[in-house]
């Protein structure tokens, strides 16, 4: 399979690690949209969060269980945001389920 988050996640493209286990990786985006953005994706292959089920909802309730050590790690005691996009409405360009991690500045009051 082609995927950019797979290619990172094996270590095959370089990337800014901020944290890794057994079933999650996250890293810094490679275009910031905040002073502070990072990425946390499953290691498993999971399209978006429209294919989240019954089968793979462990994998998201530990990621989120995680985005909280992320958010120390990074220092973003001030608060942040967690986005995910999905489809082409939601303007998701790499098609392996991620959440954004923004922050480290006040951030805009718009969500769209
Ligand atoms: P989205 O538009 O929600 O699919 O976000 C994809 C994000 O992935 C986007 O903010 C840029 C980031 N990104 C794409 N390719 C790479 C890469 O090779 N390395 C890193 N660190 N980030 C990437």
């Amino acid at each position: 399979m082609d995927c950019i988050f797979c290619a990172i996640i094996n270590g095959e493209i370089p990337s800014s690690k901020v944290w890794e286990d057994e079933v999650c990786y996250s890293f810094l985006d490679i275009n910031p949209q905040a002073k502070v953005h990072a990425l946390v994706v499953p290691k498993e292959h999971i399209p978006s969060a429209d294919a989240i089920c019954e089968d793979n909802a462990a994998v998201v309730a530990h990621i989120f269980a995680v985005i909280p050590k992320i958010a120390e790690a990074l220092g973003l005691s001030g608060g942040y945001r967690v986005v995910t996009n999905i489809g082409e409405d939601g303007c998701q360009s790499v098609k392996h389920l991620h959440f954004h991690i923004l922050g480290g500045e006040k951030l805009s009051e718009n969500m769209a």
